[in-house]
């Protein structure tokens, strides 16, 4: 028995079709209907025609990713009960439809976190980084945000303004337009391409967080938590949080979700297993400490979706998106780990032992590189050819266990 094989589609407007995944092999559509504003009520119907429409090709939907959760939530808002109540009635919806796990985070403001897009790969082709001094650059040099420089030490600084000085003004704007709206638009983020002052509205959404803390905001994640998993256990869908990419405090405000004790602290917070976690490697793996093949056991009863991706170091905080198996994790174990985990499920006779897990990201490859057609992070190619080296690794594992039982 293996992991099932999923991926995560954009939807109609996605360069890969449904037909595509079929001839790739895979068993699960990741997805979600983008199209609807943040905090409101995904309507039944529309659940059910993509339903149906990723059925009808013989697979199924696996997991939504994400019912995005507002700011206002976030922050506990004057519309935090409101959208509450939204997110509840989405999770009815969805549970009614048979649609059982649903992701989401709860980064402040921004999601993911990238500096460069176009990272050279040795042996040609192209992936992501976050590059720590650069990013230290934009907070302070670029984006200016208020005290931001009482939060770096003078040698982050000091790399950080060599950084500053050597980008043209062209650079610098790309670099902020990167992080504030090209990686953010297509995943539900806070700030699309619409916006004429993007910089500004970022800064006003981050000033919201200046009172609050890393205490208050596990309560505010612990409020929206505990609000929904009467629901998760009455319709039997499992809520996974994804981790926070890159696993630390940036701009200023609070990440709660980056490591071991975050995770304790989850399970603490509220024991239900239908709290669950979205094991993601790659954000995991930027902090040197996480060990990762460790938490995969410790967590594992509950976690639900694994985003399966590798890294490798530059630098203090800094990274590079390095495929799928190779880098600086040990793919084979945290995937070893997860199916140990599949079968305890089984022996136990719990009904949710197929764990979707999705090549996490990719570097363009190939004809990849000769279009814009793909979501940052999601090339075809690049993909395609993650979800087929794991796959070789879980039929040897699964062999593995196979034998060892
Ligand atoms: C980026 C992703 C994130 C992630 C969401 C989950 O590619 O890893 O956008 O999907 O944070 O809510």
């Amino acid at each position: 028995m293996k992991l099932e094989k999923a991926w995560r589609w954009f939807g109609p407007s996605d360069a890969v079709t449904l037909d595509h995944l079929v001839q790739i092999g895979i068993e699960g559509v990741v997805t979600a209907l983008h199209h609807i504003p943040t905090g409101e009520v995904w309507p039944k119907e529309e659940i059910i025609a993509l339903r149906d429409e990723i059925e009808s090709k013989g697979m199924r939907w696996s997991v939504v990713e994400s019912v995005p959760v507002s700011e206002e939530i976030k922050t506990a808002g004057t519309q935090r009960d409101r959208h509450i109540e939204n997110y509840k009635q989405t999770l009815r919806n969805l549970g009614e439809c048979g649609i059982d796990t649903v992701c989401y985070n709860f980064m402040p403001v921004l999601d993911w976190c990238r500096t460069i897009l176009d990272y050279p790969q040795a042996g040609g082709g192209i992936g992501l980084c976050f590059d720590y001094p650069t990013f230290v650059a934009f907070d302070v040099f670029i984006l200016k945000r208020p005290d931001a420089a009482d939060d770096y030490t003078p040698e982050d600084l000091e790399q950080a303004e060599r950084v500053f000085l050597k980008m043209t003004p062209d650079e610098a704007k790309s670099l902020s337009y990167n992080i504030i709206v090209v990686t953010q638009g297509f995943i539900n983020g806070v700030i699309d391409g619409s916006v004429s002052d993007p910089e500004k509205l970022f800064l006003e959404y981050i000033s919201r967080y200046r009172d609050i803390g890393r205490d208050t905001y596990r309560n505010n994640l612990k409020y929206f938590i505990d609000s929904l998993i009467p629901v998760c256990e009455e319709l039997g869908v499992n809520l996974c949080i994804h981790p926070d990419d890159p696993p630390y405090p940036i701009l200023g405000m609070p990440r709660i979700m980056g490591c071991a004790d975050d995770m304790e602290w989850l399970e603490k917070a509220n024991p239900s297993l239908r709290n669950g976690i979205t094991f993601c490697t790659g954000s995991l793996s930027g902090r040197h400490d996480n060990d990762l093949p460790f938490m995969a056991t410790r967590f594992g009863e509950r976690i639900h979706f694994a985003h399966l991706r590798n890294t490798r170091y530059t630098g203090y905080k800094s990274f590079y998106e390095s495929g799928h198996l190779y880098g600086s994790l040990d793919m084979p174990a945290i995937v070893e780990n997860l199916m140990r985990e599949q079968r305890r499920r089984v022996a136990e006779g719990r009904s949710d032992t197929r764990i979707p897990v999705r090549p996490d990201h990719g570097i363009r490859i190939l004809n990849d590189l000769d279009s814009d057609r793909y979501n940052i992070g999601y090339p075809l190619n690049g993909r395609m050819r993650g979800i087929s080296e794991l796959d070789g690794l879980m039929v040897g594992i699964d062999r593995m266990l196979s034998r060892q039982a």
